[in-house]
């Protein structure tokens, strides 16, 4: 057990920094094992008074610590593991200070460390402070010049802004020197160096600059690059039309590394990615792949202006820059890629991770106020829930006064560190409106249930619709506030044509209501006929819709509303009623029929495009039935789900088949989302066919894998395959091996579609599989394709009634926890929500999570999360 208990950081004890940093200098003497940092920083007191210099330092070895030219004895400065102290300094001087570190030993992945023989960085969060003493926060903005020297082997050198200077040093080495102009946080600094190969590129900007485009890879994988340079060009442009945002610097660089702890990095001038996120080719890459390198290029770019050249004032405030920077990758998708099925795939992304996020002890609103370690708290709430409030921001006010208020925070707030309330603030003062409701949004946690309930009276041709909403308590919030809530809606008759209605006398065919207390009634005028009623269309709030919908109007939505999101929410609505119902024993077997059937019509409009059809097919994951059964049985949900999949596979199996023949790809491969969109559908189809695993299915499965000629279907051929098991699986498994194994991001793909094998014995092979001698905990990419996809996506297996998968994943988290906390917190999820389970399960759960909290030697990161999930359970 832990001895002393780590203290949490409050928002309510924010103070501004006791000194600002105008100038730093950096000289970097690299080698793998003993690196000298040096640093110049001009330090000048902000305010009055007479506090000692405190930066932030640790695992630094000390050098020296000078002021203004004067090294300063052991008594006029102290060193502890967290931070080095100068009682006595005068207002306005140069500290320089040396350390060494040690890149190759640092396996956190945090600050300085060593990919592929290459030197990188992570600085965000709290990295910068293993590179050097700083005062490591995001509201000290300094210009940065960074001088690199390095043995000639590591050929390019790399940091933020412009290149002053290189060139040649005697001894075999050479240097580099970088200036960025632009004031940053020391976050936002990086530095790569190493052997790389360039793909070059150029953008001319809307002022008629030219920008030169440069993303740095392993040798020999330029061209895995290009759909990366595709997709940054267009996000630079797109940023333009959309927010009137030019590019600022002469120079754009990204990175690829393999060693990455999460996706990537919007370091100023210099991104550094995951390769997984970056590296892509037909043969090596799948459709989901391209389709998240376009979103994190364009997130990371559009951070420039959304986290660099505005940042945030402390981390309380990480929403400002993550929550806006996805809505904008968000709305960059959406014009790239159809509207209704970017919407679809974000919301069915946002109820996986962060309603569940929000039914969990880690429950916290979207600005919370007080964290241990804040690298728990890149979560899927300040990210895509984040994402939804300034949807909703825009709904409420109007897409013009939306753009005037962005305008006007870019004016503003350019160049500063700053808060969600300056934020907001811009658009109370654009549009005019009191948006002191709405910041609720930003401060209460849970999702809201919203009822919508409707009385319909034919004689005066009038609907009334009853909405309520509510939300239960969450850790810490037993009182919830009414939130303003955007809802769309509209309404079709029987045979579903769309129902024209009056609102204070304004004829319409969709309104937006604005529900902004606990209850309200609205009424609408001029109905014709009885209404099937389209609410929450768009999800146009983060809610969870409860109506008084039946079977019957839920199929006329599903034929034919024009909402496309809200006609898939039907047919998703139907299939997940009758799995609870059977995994609550009462199977429906002539519903699940005429689900069936309505499938069956709605894959044979012509008129819809494959990509929403292939999203229709996908039935609701056993995670996401689980958020809906109370206490929740993976195994019964697992049944279920597998049950109304045989019976679609029957049901549908002629339609399926010949779908698949097709769409089978004639011309050449393009990654495009209308490509994509045909194998999405052709695979959800033999996904689904699988689920009656006949000899022909087997035949069909095996074909398709043989045939593949890109990864996308070479995945689903091996996983139709895996589906149906039996030696063609074990036959197609190895083959992939072989074929694959030089590959790790497609060795990564091998693992984590093992980790999803739902089949009894499944288990077995994932233990194996961590004796593999591909298997490599101290690469993330690896760890979490087997750990995490176990955990998290394979819910029959990992909660095996024994434990037996609850105890392997906390073996897995102490292990890493022992050099990468970072990674290892971010794998304790899948044990958090421990309450929502059968007790027997429950008990399992929280019982790996005691064992957890009690290791000697525990992070703080995995420390916080554990001692949360266990609550006051376990004290
Ligand atoms: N800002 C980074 C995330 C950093 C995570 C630090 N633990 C990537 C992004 O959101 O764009
Ligand atoms: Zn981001």
């Amino acid at each position: 057990m832990r001895t002393e208990t780590p203290q949490p950081i409050r928002l309510s004890d924010y103070r501004p920094p006791a000194f600002l940093i105008d100038e730093v200098r950096l000289d970097f003497a690299l080698e793998p094992s003993r690196t000298r940092v040096k640093a110049q920083l001009s330090v000048r007191r902000n305010g009055e008074h007479a506090e000692p210099l405190v930066l932030n330092g640790e695992r630094l070895k000390p050098i020296s610590v000078a002021i203004d030219g004067r090294v300063l004895g052991e008594s006029e400065r102290t060193i502890d593991a967290e931070f080095l102290t100068v009682p006595d300094v005068p207002d306005a001087f140069v500290l320089a200070t040396e350390v060494e570190i040690d890149p190759a030993a640092n396996k956190a992945l945090d600050g300085l460390y060593m990919s592929g023989g290459r030197f990188c960085t992570q600085c965000e969060a709290e990295g910068f402070r293993k590179i050097t003493w700083y005062p490591d926060r995001p509201d000290v903005l300094s210009r940065f010049t960074v001088r690199i020297e390095a043995d000639r082997s590591f050929q390019h050198l790399l940091s933020n802004g412009n290149l002053i200077e290189a060139g040649d040093l005697p001894g075999g080495r050479r240097y580099a020197v970088w200036n960025d102009p632009f004031p940053k946080p020391c976050y936002l600094f990086a530095l790569v160096a190493g052997e790389l190969d360039v793909l070059e590129d150029k953008l001319v900007t809307m002022s008629g600059r030219t920008v030169d485009l440069r993303i740095f890879v392993d040798p020999g994988m330029a061209p895995r690059a290009a759909y990366a340079m595709d997709a940054l060009k267009r996000s630079m442009k797109w940023d333009e039309q959309a927010f009137g945002r030019e590019y600022d610097l002469d120079l754009f660089m990204i990175v690829a590394v393999r060693d990455f702890n999460f996706g990537a990095m919007e370091n100023k001038g210099l991104n550094i990615f995951n390769s997984s996120l970056l590296l892509a080719d037909p043969e090596t890459a799948t459709d989901l792949d391209y389709e998240r390198i376009e979103s994190v290029v364009a997130h990371e770019y559009f951070h420039n202006w959304t986290g660099d050249r505005i940042t945030c004032r402390d981390w309380f405030q990480l929403c400002l820059k993550e929550g806006l920077t996805v809505f904008r990758d968000q709305s960059f998708s959406a014009d790239m890629r159809g509207e209704a099925v970017q919407r679809i795939k974000d919301v069915k992304a946002l109820r996986a991770r962060q309603f569940a996020e929000d039914q969990g002890p880690l429950a916290h609103p979207v600005r919370p106020s007080s964290y241990l370690k804040i690298d728990n708290f890149y979560t899927a709430t300040i990210y895509e829930k984040g994402a939804e409030v300034i949807r909703m921001l825009k709904a409420l006010i109007g897409a013009e006064a939306f753009r005037k208020g962005m305008d006007l925070y870019f004016e503003r707030w350019d160049g500063h560190a700053t808060t969600v309330e300056a934020f907001i603030a811009c658009f109370a003062e654009v549009s005019g409106r009191d948006l002191t409701d709405f910041f609720a949004w930003y401060e209460q946690a849970g999702t809201p249930t919203l009822t919508v309930k409707r009385r319909y009276d034919a004689a005066a041709r009038t609907l009334e619709l009853e909405l309520t909403q509510s939300t239960a308590p969450t850790p810490g919030q037993p009182t919830k506030r009414p939130l303003p809530m955007p809802i769309r809606i509209g309404l079709l008759d029987a045979e579903g044509r769309t129902l024209a209605f009056e609102r204070d006398g304004q004829a319409l065919d969709e309104t937006l209501v604005v529900l902004d207390a606990a209850e309200a009634k609205v009424t609408l005028t001029g109905v014709e006929r009885e209404p099937v009623v389209s609410a929450l269309r768009g999800f146009s709030a983060p809610v969870t819709l409860v109506t008084d919908a039946k079977p019957k109007d839920r199929y006329v939505l599903l034929a034919g509303d024009p909402d496309l999101f809200n006609r898939w929410e039907a047919g998703q609505d139907l299939a997940r009623d009758l799995m609870l119902a059977r995994a609550a024993g009462r199977p429906d077997e002539v519903a699940e029929e005429r689900y069936a059937e309505a499938l069956g019509r709605a894959l044979a409009d012509q008129a819809a495009d494959p990509a929403f059809k292939a999203l229709l097919l996908a039935l609701p994951t056993e995670a996401e039935l689980s958020l809906a059964m109370k206490p929740a049985d993976p195994a019964a949900l697992h049944a279920a789900r597998d049950a109304l999949r045989l019976r679609l596979a029957l049901h549908l199996g002629e339609q399926l088949k010949h779908l698949h023949i097709g769409l089978q790809q004639l011309g050449e491969f393009t990654p495009d989302a209308a490509g994509a969109g045909r194998r999405a559908l052709r695979n959800a189809a033999l996904d689904l066919l699988a689920a009656n695993p006949r000899a022909d299915v087997a035949e069909l499965a095996e074909g398709h894998y043989r045939a593949a000629t890109n990864m996308t279907d070479a995945i689903g051929g091996l996983n139709a395959l895996m589906l149906v098991g039996g030696e063609a699986f074990e036959a197609a498994l190895a083959d992939f091996f072989e074929r694959w194994k030089s590959e790790p991001l497609v060795i990564d793909k091998w693992f984590a579609l093992q980790a999803r094998d739902p089949s009894e014995g499944a288990f077995g092979r994932v233990l194996g599989l961590t004796a593999h001698p591909a298997f490599d905990p101290k690469n993330p990419n690896r760890l979490r394709a087997l750990v995490s996809t176990f955990s998290s996506a394979n819910p029959a297996r990992f909660h095996d009634p024994s434990g037996a998968g609850y105890s392997f994943l906390a073996d897995q988290i102490l292990a890493v926890d022992g050099f990468n906390p970072m990674t290892a917190a971010r794998m304790v999820e899948p044990l958090g929500g421990w309450r929502r389970y059968t007790p027997e399960l429950g008990e399992l759960m929280k019982a790996q999570l005691a064992r957890i909290r009690a290791h000697e030697g525990l992070s703080k990161n995995v420390y916080e999360l554990a001692s949360k999930a266990l609550g006051s359970d376990e004290d």
